[in-house]
């Protein structure tokens, strides 16, 4: 698995040219390309692939025996001419997430550019609730280019991911998701689940991989596709153990946590942790966990604020 955190991105990474058109000489540096600029084309190429594409809801409406639950995308035409697009199906989910150039490795162009992330949810979970970008979450997972080139998958056994851990857009795409029952023994060593929710995320480059690649064959700027299998998440889960849910160290509310570090210029010369992943969020030297209202069984109750200063202790280095 590839997926990487945007906040790993280095400054001013200079990207050899794929070749992706004929005429770019072996070697030619591309130039990095804005991130307004990038925005505006896949959000069109997505557009256009929804709108010119169709899957088989008749199949997940009434289930043919020996259905394996499988989205499947194909073009509208011919006899499929009268098939609800997919940017018209009452299954898809539109979201909205403002991204920083910043945090794509990119602070001198200083854009701050409004994404749009379309979730189709073909089959909503049984379970109650649904992952946050703070949550541990199993899944199966398939990742696609538009043009359908598989580029990605999880293979067999079902992985357990961090939401956090990914590309923006497959967490905050998750989010839409309730999941299903399990894990059921198999008895030969495997696990299954049911009743999980099943869909496809469509994201811009942007809240995936922007100018970096995870493999050779996705190329850079490319807008993508994950089909997902929610099969179930663990809530409130906390990433860095220090006492609180993940969740709630996403300062900004901003669907990103790799950008809170209450910390940050303390860390100026050493390894940036964002809270989520920072034991000690205001480097005071006191670990968060000493810093906040624990129940006697350790879990987390709420946040304590001695000096009454609006700043709870756990980000309030001064006290
Ligand atoms: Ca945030
Ligand atoms: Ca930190
Ligand atoms: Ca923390
Ligand atoms: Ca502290």
């Amino acid at each position: 698995m590839k997926l990487r955190n945007a906040y790993l991105l280095i400054a001013g990474l200079i990207i050899l040219g794929s070749c992706r058109n004929d005429d770019d000489a072996i070697g030619e540096i591309v130039p990095p390309r804005l991130l307004s600029e990038v925005t505006v084309e896949d959000d069109a190429e997505i557009i256009e692939f929804l709108k010119t594409h169709f899957y088989n809801d008749d199949e997940f409406e009434t289930p043919p025996e020996g259905f394996d639950f499988k989205i499947r995308f194909d073009t509208i035409a011919g006899d499929n001419s009268s098939r609800q697009s997919l940017f018209d199906s009452p299954n898809l989910i539109t979201q909205t997430i403002t991204v920083d150039s910043e945090n794509l490795g990119r602070p001198d162009d200083d854009e701050i550019v409004d994404q749009t992330l379309y979730t189709l949810v073909v089959r909503q979970g049984v379970a109650d609730g649904k992952p946050t970008i703070g949550d541990f979450c199993i899944l199966r997972y398939e990742g696609l280019l538009l043009d359908g080139t598989l580029f990605d998958a999880s293979v067999n056994q079902p992985i357990r991911f961090n939401l956090s851990s990914v590309v923006q857009g497959f967490g905050n795409g998750m989010k839409n998701f309730q999941t299903g029952n399990g894990p059921i023994e198999n008895g030969d060593g495997t696990v299954s689940y049911d009743g999980y929710g099943i869909g496809a995320i469509f994201m811009p480059a942007a809240l995936a991989y922007f100018d970096s690649s995870p493999n050779t064959i996705v190329p850079t700027y490319s807008p993508l596709i994950f089909k997902v299998d929610a099969f179930t998440y663990e809530p409130d889960s906390d990433f860095d153990g220090d006492g609180i849910p993940s969740i709630l160290e996403d300062l900004n509310g901003n669907g990103n946590l790799t950008d809170d570090n209450t910390d940050e210029e303390l860390e100026a010369f050493t390894v940036f942790l964002p809270n989520f992943n920072d034991t000690d969020d205001d480097g005071d030297g006191i670990l968060t966990i000493d810093e906040i209202e624990l129940d006697d069984d350790g879990n987390f109750v709420g946040f304590l604020d001695t000096d009454g200063d609006g700043t709870p202790d756990h980000l309030d280095n001064d006290l």
